[in-house]
């Protein structure tokens, strides 16, 4: 492999983050393609890249399966050109966006026709090792130690900083950077909204205290190597008694008590595919929700396409329904009455609706090519009632359905009507109850200018038009999170890692930017919550 100054591999050795999560000296298997440190590296780029969509053991989700055989088939020109350019069915150029080499391009296209190194399992005693309680609950404050307004404070994602923002979003002030586990991804809040719960991609749970002058993380653990969802029991009688992680790697629900994030118990999500009974080895978890109904989380269960309903009651006799739907399940949310999970089975192009209340499978829709809603959008359609919906990754449609069986059944899970967006790639949409508008972004569409737009379309009006504007000329605007008030719109935007990035707040009534928080600290923000709204499954 040829090698200059500027394509040269960076890094000889695994991160710490990613040795912790895979396992240092991998041995490689098959045929001897790259050096050792070149796999190692490879296994790096592999973690931090690839594996969200085409999972650890490479048998495919939301991307196709990298298995060996098929990678051969290919061979390494064919591989390169794909990891280079992309594709248009919405795999990234790794190449062409600036953030793989031609080097590590040829690196990943060797890399994948090799066999996959499995990673460690982890068991209770590891994840036991794992765990610190930094301020213990009875050391917490009883009240607030600040002015600000706890339901007001927002909480961002940044992302390759491996740390979360506290802001208040009163003043806007960045109030604390809290450290929370590497690559972050979502944050949940606590039932009281007094904490946030940050899931790194490596698997750390983080539980950071609002309370607190300065907010910060009082306790922590690592029941993965690799994540993307937490919650917390929040049904009466058991609010933030207990947490839950869902893991990437290896394939378990981990359950945690909610005040210390001591770990409880594992259970292990391998098992049969919904569709042909095939035994899948590394069915991941993908989005949570805690059910409003009973004490029991919703937990979708990517490659089988199971959701299931786990019962937090009584851990020792755990009961768990397991929901047969569509596989390749991913991000999904609640219905305005919060009785419907709603969650997109992004690869079968479908929505699968769970009614949290029966305990049983509603309906499943046909939406459109590769559904990626975030926790979608709810409001009242003028002529159909209470409606629901969804952004696409695979298409540019915006997909909307009734969500109210009980007074509008002839509505209910049927697609009412689709909306042209600007381009495919759109990863969130977002509304608020008080809000005219419903909001979506454009964040992987291949061209620049789009990925930096949003738009919106009024409520009262759905067909009359969307309206857009480019919130940035760098970086890509993603995700929306609203203020408590609901009267603005939160937006990131999302550049690399030594570039400056920004959050632009937009009034919601003018559809205007009234704000920017530009600061050297908020390096690659993505997601963010409010306590009230993410409290109350507000969106
Ligand atoms: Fe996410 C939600 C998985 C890429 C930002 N993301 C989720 C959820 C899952 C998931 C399972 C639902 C969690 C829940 O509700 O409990 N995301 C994955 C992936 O596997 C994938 C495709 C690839 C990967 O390697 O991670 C992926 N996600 C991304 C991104 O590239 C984004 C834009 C930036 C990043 O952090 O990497 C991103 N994902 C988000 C955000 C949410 C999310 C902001 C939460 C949405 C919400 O409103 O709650």
């Amino acid at each position: 492999m040829k090698s200059n100054p500027s394509t040269a591999i960076r890094t000889a050795a695994l991160s710490a983050a990613v040795a912790a999560a895979l396992g240092t000296g991998a041995v490689q298997a098959g045929e001897k393609l790259l050096s050792d440190e070149e796999f190692a590296k490879a296994q790096q780029v592999y973690f931090d890249r690839c594996a969200g969509c085409h999972g650890t053991l490479r048998k495919g989700a939301t991307g196709p399966s990298l298995e060996p055989e098929r990678m051969k088939k290919f061979g390494t020109e064919a591989l390169k050109a794909i990891i280079y350019n992309g594709t248009p069915g919405g795999m990234p150029s790794w190449g062409k966006d600036g953030i793989l080499s031609q080097d590590e391009t040829e690196l990943m296209a060797k890399y994948i026709q090799m066999e996959p190194p499995q990673p460690p399992e982890r068991s209770l005693k590891d994840i036991r090792e794992s765990w610190k309680v930094l301020v213990p609950p009875e050391q917490r404050p009883k009240k607030p130690q600040h002015n600000y307004d706890v339901d007001n404070m927002f909480g961002v994602v940044l992302r390759d900083a491996g740390k979360v923002a506290i802001i208040d979003g009163d003043s806007k002030k960045i109030i604390s950077i809290v450290p929370t586990g590497y690559a972050v991804h979502i944050l949940r809040s606590s039932a009281s909204g007094r904490y946030f719960l940050a899931i790194g991609r490596d698997g750390k749970a983080t539980l950071i205290d609002l309370y607190m002058k300065k907010p910060d993380v009082v306790a922590e653990v690592k029941p993965c190597s690799d994540a993307r969802s937490i919650d917390v029991s929040k049904y009466k009688g058991f609010e933030d008694k207990l947490a839950i992680v869902g893991c990437y790697w290896p394939p378990h629900i981990a359950i945690l008590d909610g005040q210390t994030l001591e770990p409880k118990k594992l259970v292990s999500t391998r098992g049969y595919t919904v569709t042909d009974g095939t035994y899948h080895p590394e069915p991941r978890v993908a989005s949570i929700v805690a059910n409003h109904f009973k004490p029991e989380w919703v937990v979708s269960v990517k490659e089988t396409g199971q959701v299931w309903l786990v019962d937090y009651s009584d851990l020792s006799n755990l009961k768990i329904t397991m929901i047969d739907s569509a596989p390749f399940l991913h991000d999904g949310g609640f219905d305005a009455s919060g009785r419907y999970f709603m969650v997109a089975a992004n690869m079968a192009n479908k929505t699968v609706v769970v009614d949290t209340k029966t305990g049983k499978l509603e309906a499943i829709i046909n939406v459109g090519t590769k559904p990626h809603p975030g926790r979608g959008a709810n409001w009242i359609d003028p002529k159909y009632g209470p409606v629901t919906g969804s952004t696409h990754i695979g298409e540019d449609i915006y997909t909307v359905w009734g969500s109210d069986p009980e007074k509008h059944p002839e509505h209910a899970w049927k697609v009412l009507y689709k909306i042209k967006t600007k381009g495919a790639g759109s990863l969130f949409t977002k509304t608020h109850p008080k809000s005219d508008k419903v909001w979506f972004d454009h964040a992987l569409n291949k061209d620049a200018k789009i990925q930096q737009t949003v738009c919106y379309f009024l409520k009262k009006d759905p067909m009359g038009g969307i309206h857009c504007q480019r919130l940035a000329d760098h970086g890509r605007a993603v995700h929306f999170e609203y203020n408590k008030a609901g009267d603005e719109v939160w937006v990131s935007i999302w550049d690399k890692k030594d570039a400056p990035s920004e959050l632009v707040i937009i009034d919601d009534k003018t559809g205007k930017v009234k704000q920017r928080i530009q600061d050297k600290r908020l390096i690659t923000p993505t997601g963010k919550w409010n306590v009230h709204n993410t409290v109350g499954d507000i969106y």
